[in-house]
């Protein structure tokens, strides 16, 4: 049984990512490949329980190594039970975030310690990274004023940062897509849904190629 792909998507809050995994999942599927579609944080009930801690806007303060910590417990349940087994089992996996949005989001935008993350994501998935990452890439004003458009006063703990931390997280982002320009596609995530819609096709034309050529 040939392994399937494990496809992530990332960018700041009010990419798009979350419009884009129904489109990637119902292309894969016209083209009969049968796909997992989960999240992070969460992707597992109790993986799920963590993501409700790390969003909820509560009384205690999470440090930015307590919320690294928390990203990445949840992201072992979630490799170990969901993303692993899906993939030996030949279904390619859609997550909508994974470790890179770690790097961008505790890293860049919170200043958490590189080794740290490092030796955290060599501990939870050593040897699993993904085939392809497609990064939505677009200013933070521009995404921060669609999720804000979307969620109204019920702002969760990142949709409540500031432009300037996520401008940070996205320059962090395209630090990464730099350092791995083979896995990485960067789509311009504010041109209009169709036009995003065409490169991510394109993307993924390129991926199921490599697959029948293997
Ligand atoms: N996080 C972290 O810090 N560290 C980690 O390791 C991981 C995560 C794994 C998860 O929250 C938070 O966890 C996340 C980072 C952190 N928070 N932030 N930021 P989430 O999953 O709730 O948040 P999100 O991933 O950012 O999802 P989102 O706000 O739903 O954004 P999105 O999925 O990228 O966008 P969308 O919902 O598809 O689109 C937003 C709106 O824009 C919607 O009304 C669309 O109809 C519209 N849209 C989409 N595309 C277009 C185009 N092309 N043109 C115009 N309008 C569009």
């Amino acid at each position: 049984m040939t392994r399937g792909k494990f496809i992530t998507l990332e960018g700041i809050e009010g990419a798009g990512k979350s419009t884009a995994t129904k489109f990637v999942c119902a292309w894969l599927q016209e083209r009969a490949v049968v796909v997992r579609l989960t999240r992070e944080p969460g992707g597992t009930p109790l993986a799920e329980r963590v993501r409700q801690i790390v969003l909820e806007r509560g009384t205690e303060t999470l440090s930015p190594v307590t919320e690294t910590l928390l990203m990445f417990a949840a992201r072992a349940l979630h490799v170990q039970s969901v993303i692993l087994p899906a993939l030996t089992r030949g279904e390619w996996v859609v997550c909508d975030r994974f470790t890179d949005a770690t790097w961008a989001y505790q890293g860049s935008g919170r200043g958490v310690d590189a080794g740290l993350l490092g030796t955290l994501a060599a501990a939870v998935h050593g040897g699993l990274e993904p085939d392809c990452t497609l990064l939505f890439d677009l200013p933070a004003a521009t995404g921060l004023a669609r999720a804000r458009a979307r969620s109204g006063s019920g702002a969760d703990r990142f949709e409540a940062e500031t432009v300037a931390f996520f401008e940070k997280v996205r320059a962090g982002y395209l630090a990464r897509a730099r350092a791995e320009p083979r896995r990485f596609r960067v789509l311009d995530a504010a041109a209009p849904l169709a036009d995003v819609e065409r490169a991510i096709g394109s993307a993924l034309k390129g991926l199921l190629s490599q697959e029948v050529t293997a």
